[in-house]
């Protein structure tokens, strides 16, 4: 790929932002050599956005919110950028690609920047490549940044923990909708919203939001603090902006008082542990002498002629042996 001109990026250039994304999930070597030094040249200006993550099952209205949320932000004249982690969507593109009719007045706006979620195949972790999208986001210029996924697998935890700013989007129906739910992803949550609060669901909103609350009061240890719960409609764009106040809000109260900076602080280090896991799991199954000798090992595990210990230890040796 060609080079990407920090300097271009850090001016806003879209084109040179989507590039740099691309370039970061590129498994190519030299790319990777690429990726690595630009994200070195564009730290200094990394950090200074709002990161927002939202999550919730398929249908829930994520996309419909996004479209309303993000339009709601920039009418406050903030750089909006998209970005999804779908581990259901498909190598190419992602089910966001699609999205994007939902997020069509966005998507229109020089203020706003969608990107669809990385494929599967690309190099490294979906999860990686996100937190490196951010920092891309953020060097450009972008001053909120929302990270969308869906409910399934590890996303919802990994996204929690790259964000200063994590929401749950739900539907009134509360009683089928808590089956679905990750109990940990409760916990994470910073706020749940309740969407399609309009029409038929109108007369329900408030008993879902009494239900919701006293569900969480139950999950939630005391340590976590009281739960917020709000309702919302993404189609009829109503409490959208009394939700981004309130995150206004948590931001503010959170760097005054110091806890804003201790959770991206407490974020680094938990994702170095991350990167450096991969890293050495990298030079394991990269290793000459382990690769020779693991399907052998292995083997001898499964007929159960060697404990599976004895056989790690093995490979240990081997890794360590220069
Ligand atoms: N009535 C109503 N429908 C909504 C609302 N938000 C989204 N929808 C509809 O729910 C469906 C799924 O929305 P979508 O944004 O694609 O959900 P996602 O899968 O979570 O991204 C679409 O048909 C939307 O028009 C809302 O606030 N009220
Ligand atoms: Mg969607």
């Amino acid at each position: 790929m060609p080079d990407i001109d920090p300097a271009r990026l850090r001016a806003g250039d879209r084109r040179s932002l989507a590039r740099a994304i691309t370039l970061c999930e590129s498994s190519n070597y030299a790319d990777m050599e690429k990726a690595q030094l630009l994200l070195d040249a564009i730290m200094p200006y990394t950090g200074n956005s709002l990161r927002i993550g939202i999550s919730g099952v398929p249908g829930a209205g994520k996309s419909t919110f996004i479209e309303a949320f993000g339009l709601d932000w920039v009418e406050q004249g903030k750089k909006v950028a998209v970005l999804a982690i779908d581990p259901s969507s498909p190598l190419v593109g992602g089910s966001i690609l699609g999205d994007k009719t939902r997020m069509e007045e966005l998507a229109k706006l020089d203020a706003a920047f969608i990107r669809p979620s990385p494929s599967r195949g690309c190099q490294g972790g979906v999860a990686e490549r996100t937190r490196e999208a951010i920092l891309l986001c953020e060097a450009a210029g972008f001053d909120i940044i929302i990270v969308e996924t869906v409910g399934v697998g590890q996303s919802e935890f990994d996204v929690a923990r790259m964000v200063d700013f994590f929401m749950v989007l739900l539907l009134p129906n509360a009683g089928d909708e808590l089956q679905g739910i990750k109990r940990g992803i409760l916990e994470l949550a910073d706020l749940l919203i309740i969407n399609k609060c309009d029409g038929p669901n109108r007369a329900q909103a408030q008993s879902a939001k009494a239900n919701y609350q006293s569900a969480l009061r139950l999950l939630r240890s005391a340590a976590h603090g009281s739960a917020e719960v709000v309702t919302c409609s993404a189609l009829l764009r109503e409490e959208i902006g009394l939700i981004r106040q309130r995150i206004e809000d948590f931001a503010k109260m959170g760097q005054q008082a110091g806890w804003f900076q201790t959770r991206r602080q407490s974020q680094n280090g938990e994702w170095m542990r991350y990167i450096l896991q991969r890293m050495l799991e990298n030079s394991l199954y990269c290793h000459e002498g382990v690769r020779h000798r693991l399907p052998e090992l292995e083997n001898a595990v499964i007929e159960g002629l060697i404990t599976p210990l004895t056989a790690a230890r093995q490979l240990m040796t081997i890794l360590r042996s220069d």
